[in-house]
């Protein structure tokens, strides 16, 4: 974690309502706990975009052509860039992660699976920019951002973060991209409050993972788990609920919290296909094709500038 983490969450506290960035989700407990939110029942993301990735290997490989370098965002255990590595056998993978531990063991995992593979892991904020390790060949690098986790930024900062990834490639690279779509709701918030409770727990486990950050006193339990759709703005929102009168304490500050006051801790937009393929050419990719469930509830796409 940067220095500067500590007033990035506190000021989020101090807000009004307050809040926290998703990216803290991601400790090693945290990690894990998506990990298992990609396999429930109601979470059909993971499951969809890995069955459009698999019925449509030909064909991607065949629109992608020489890939020298693979880089990851938000890389995680590696799985997807597996199955890709497998497939369009780069030479090179950076996989990048704000959880660095977890992503060092899943590169080492990926190095031993694909000898010859020169795996590196990078540890690393993307919404603070993008900075790669400067031996990293420039040619043929395609960008791959799956499971998407672009649905956590609102509209301008993914514009914001296309435009970084534009910035890593030349004009002979590329960038592979899921995006989730915007479908029924009961879909989406069954999607997001799991009957198992996995979900709940990834929301609260938000709160252990600030008290190491920043020494504050946060009770998990104390605190409900709320996610819903809000249709205006073409996102899931999970919030944390302080289930009484809550008073939370940290070296250098407080915060009361009344019952029933949240926490917004992620935002989960779901964009239309078309909304997307426009931001994609305004961000410097302008050839785009995209692969799509026959129910349209998940997109791939291979944008090219
Ligand atoms: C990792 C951002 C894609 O928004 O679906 C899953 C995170 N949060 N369940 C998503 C998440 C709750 C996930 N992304």
């Amino acid at each position: 974690m940067p220095p500067t983490c500590h007033s990035d969450i506190t000021d989020g506290l101090n807000q009004r309502p307050a809040r926290i960035s998703p990216k803290y989700f991601y400790d090693q407990r945290g990690s894990q706990l998506f990990d298992a939110i990609t396999r429930l029942p109601e979470y059909y993301p993971t499951r969809t975009e890995n069955a459009l990735m698999q019925a449509h290997a030909a064909d991607m490989a065949h629109q992608l052509g020489t890939v020298r370098t693979v880089i990851e965002l938000g890389a995680g255990s590696c799985e997807k860039a597996r199955a890709l590595c497998h497939r369009v056998r780069p030479a090179c993978f950076v996989g990048v992660d704000i959880s660095v531990d977890y992503l060092h063991e899943a590169v080492r995992r990926l190095r031993a699976d694909i000898p010859g593979l020169d795996a590196r892991a990078v540890g690393g904020d993307m919404t603070q920019g993008l900075a790669l390790p400067a031996d990293i060949p420039r040619a043929q690098r395609l960008v791959f951002y799956p499971g998407s986790s672009i649905g956590n930024f609102d509209p301008p900062h993914a514009l914001d973060l296309l435009r970084h990834m534009r910035a890593l490639v030349d004009s002979d690279g590329g960038l592979l991209i899921g995006i989730d779509l915007p479908k029924d709701v009961a879909v989406l918030e069954a999607a997001y409050d799991d009957a198992a409770g996995v979900t709940a727990a990834f929301n609260r486990n938000v709160l252990t993972h600030i008290n190491h950050l920043i020494g504050s006193d946060f009770v998990e339990e104390q605190w409900g788990h709320r996610a819903f759709f809000n249709q205006e703005d073409s996102r899931i929102e999970m919030h944390l609920e302080a289930s009484a009168p809550i008073r939370v304490r940290w070296p250098g500050g407080e915060r009361h919290f009344a019952a029933g006051e949240r926490i917004h801790t992620e935002n989960s937009y779901k964009y239309p296909l078309a909304v997307f393929t426009t931001m994609l050419a305004q961000a410097g990719f302008s050839r785009a094709q995209a692969w799509t469930d026959e129910r349209g509830w998940f997109a791939v796409l291979h944008a090219r500038p």
